[in-house]
């Protein structure tokens, strides 16, 4: 997500910081190409206008003109004003104090409700809630099933009947009450646009519930028409957030970038991908960066944390320190990123492999299947001491694992990068490093 807008940016503040100094008329350029980039990024016109004139005022100011480092200082006015753009602080769920907590989730044809319903469905039984999920799109058999199927690679409980949607979503928190679940999320139905017909009736399960959250969900490939579908749900139904789906495909970002100023309601969650674990929380500070080019550190370490194993992490650690990484840990390494989600979506979070790193480097998870294969035709001395594969035994890899000798070739060289990457980065202390490219804010 962003990397064509993260690629400009980065190009127009790298120029900025080549300078020493700067005047009103050097600004000025480089915020009109700002400007530009929003606008190919196909964020609301309203929005840039507002954006850039906020950024002139603070950018045009003595501090700036004055700094030893104008660039940096730009770049921070930049940073924070994104910020602001996205929302300020990351909004949480509201929980009522007598469960079951109701989340009602909304939106259009195919925008990712019901994946959505089963994504914050398992993040919220992680955080130790008891879900209930409830399908209360009756118009499609299909919707009913689909919902199952989720609920059930979850093992978590579905609420259905062949009811009316009000009367299900009604007997669904008597049932979670009876069942001690404290936590109610209604899959509704979708239209193809916006109709009368649906709006009653999403409005009369709102009266018959009264839910702590009416999430809209949202396909942030859909650009604008996002925003305006967001800004329509807010006036007819109210919205307390936004579940902004699809993100993974959307390098543009023109959708997350405008609907919080639009709608005047925050983004809670970013969809990046249809696996349920491919959730992330919404932060606007780290979106910020993120889009600066700038990694995202702190969501990394806690998907890590999330996921890693940490003995495995700790074993890993100490190789680093004596530099004896082998394919083996290679390997290691590739299970644990697997489990972490999909691998763009981590690299993304990287400092520095924002824009165009991420371009050079769009990695398809069937490659890792190849990586798996050639790695699993070595042996185990291969493994332990990569250096030793010459032409002969990278032949026979090829072969073995059913690739080619360039799959080989490469993933060797993959493999060096990763291992002089990795001892480089093992010698840089992660909190230090935090700290360092945090600091200017
Ligand atoms: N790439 C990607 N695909 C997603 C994401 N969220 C949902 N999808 C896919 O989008 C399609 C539609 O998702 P659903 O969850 O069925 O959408 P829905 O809103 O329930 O659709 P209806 O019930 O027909 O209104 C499915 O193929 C999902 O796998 C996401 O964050 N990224
Ligand atoms: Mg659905």
């Amino acid at each position: 997500m962003f990397e064509d807008l993260t690629i400009k940016l980065e190009g127009i503040f790298k120029k900025l910081r080549g300078r020493g100094k700067l005047s009103e008329s050097n600004i000025k350029d480089a915020l009109k190409e700002v400007r530009l980039a929003l606008l190919e990024a196909d964020v609301n016109y309203k929005v840039v206008k507002e954006f850039i004139s906020q950024v002139e005022v603070k950018a045009i100011g003595q501090e700036v003109l004055r700094s030893i480092t104008p660039g940096q200082q730009i770049i921070k006015i930049v940073n924070d004003e994104l910020t602001n753009l996205l929302g300020k602080e990351r909004v949480e769920m509201m929980f009522s104090a007598q469960p079951p907590t109701v989340f009602m989730l909304v939106g259009l044809q195919g925008s990712g409700k019901t994946t959505a319903c089963g994504k914050l469905a398992r993040y919220y039984r992680k955080k130790g809630r008891f879900p209930l999920l409830v399908a209360a799109d009756v118009y499609r058999p299909a919707a009913v099933d689909q919902l199952k199927i989720l609920a059930k690679m979850l093992d978590i409980p579905i609420f259905s009947s062949k009811d009316d949607p009000v009367k299900i979503c009604e007997a669904s928190v008597e049932r979670a009450r009876k069942d001690g679940k404290d936590l109610v999320i209604i899959d509704t139905a979708g239209r193809l646009h916006i109709d009368e017909p649906l709006m009653l009736e999403l409005l009369n399960i709102k009266k018959a519930v009264s839910p702590q959250e009416i999430v809209l969900v949202a396909d942030a490939m859909t650009g604008q028409d996002a925003v305006n579908i967001a800004k329509t749900f807010e006036e007819k139904i109210g919205l307390d957030g936004i579940f902004l789906t699809k993100m993974d495909g959307d390098a543009r970002g023109g959708a997350a970038l405008s609907i919080r100023a639009v709608t005047g309601k925050p983004i809670k969650f970013v969809g990046v991908g249809e696996k349920l674990d491919a959730l992330e929380m919404f932060y606007p500070d780290r979106i910020a960066s993120r889009i600066l080019g700038m990694g995202d550190v702190v969501s990394l370490v806690e998907k890590a944390e999330e996921t890693v194993d940490l003995e495995e992490a700790k074993k890993l650690e100490k190789k680093l320190k004596k530099e004896t990484f082998t394919l083996d840990d290679f390997y290691a390494q590739l299970q644990q990123i697997k489990k972490m989600g999909s691998l763009e979506s981590i690299l993304e979070m990287i400092p520095g492999m924002g824009g165009k790193m991420m371009k050079g480097l769009k990695i398809d998870d069937k490659a890792m299947v190849r990586v798996e294969a050639v790695i699993n035709s070595m042996t185990k001395a291969e493994r332990q001491k990569p250096h030793i594969i010459d032409g002969s035994r990278r032949k026979r890899i090829a072969l073995g694992s059913g690739t080619s000798v360039q799959h080989v070739n490469q993933l060797l060289k993959q493999f060096f990068m990763m291992q002089k990457m990795i001892k480089n980065f093992s010698k840089m202390d992660l909190k230090k490093f935090e700290k360092g490219f945090f600091s200017f804010r």
